[in-house]
């Protein structure tokens, strides 16, 4: 079939070829799901938020004009930006981008603590400076193997007093 000059030929476009496809199938096979959600989404949106204790706050340098502020002090307490529920449809590993928007003079939360939903108990994304973040998006992100579904974006305070917490608007890109 082949003589040995056109076998060389063939193993090396076959080499190149699959040195071609290899990068773009990976490109392929990964799915990236992205969401912007700010305080008290419309119904229409597909999203919602909830909290246990934030209080309204509004100002020109908020993201819409608004958001929502709660003092540091104790822990257990949340914000959550809730986004359609994805299931994956069995344990994937999974890639959290995450932007925070942070623009108040009262957000002062030396560590607030921000996480995503994983499989009904959470994954930590990091931690943010509200005192000092910059004016604008911070970013964040963290991976794990052992995700199962994607459902919401939470911010808890630090449990240090004399601070407050803000939550305004996040953009979370997960990628799996
Ligand atoms: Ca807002």
């Amino acid at each position: 079939m082949f003589n040995k000059k056109n076998l060389k030929k063939f193993i090396a476009s076959c080499i190149s070829i699959a040195t071609i496809a290899i990068p773009m199938s990976i490109t392929a096979n990964a799915s990236t799901y992205s969401r912007l959600i700010d305080n008290d989404p419309t119904s229409s949106s597909g999203n919602s938020s909830s909290s246990n204790g934030f209080s309204y706050i509004n100002g020109g340098s908020c993201y819409n004009g608004d958001a929502r502020i709660i003092l540091s002090g104790n822990s257990s307490n949340f914000y959550h930006w809730i986004h359609p529920k994805i299931s994956l449809g069995g344990v994937k590993t999974v890639t959290v981008n995450l932007q925070v928007y942070l623009n108040h003079a009262n957000f002062t939360d030396p560590r607030a603590s921000y996480s995503v939903y994983k499989n009904g108990a959470s994954l930590t994304v990091g931690y943010i400076n509200q005192n000092t973040a910059a004016g604008g998006w911070n970013y964040k992100y963290a991976s794990s193997n052992d995700f199962t579904g994607l459902w919401l974006v939470s911010v808890s305070p630090s449990g240090q007093p004399n601070c407050q917490t803000g939550a305004d608007a996040v953009n979370v890109t997960y990628t799996y």
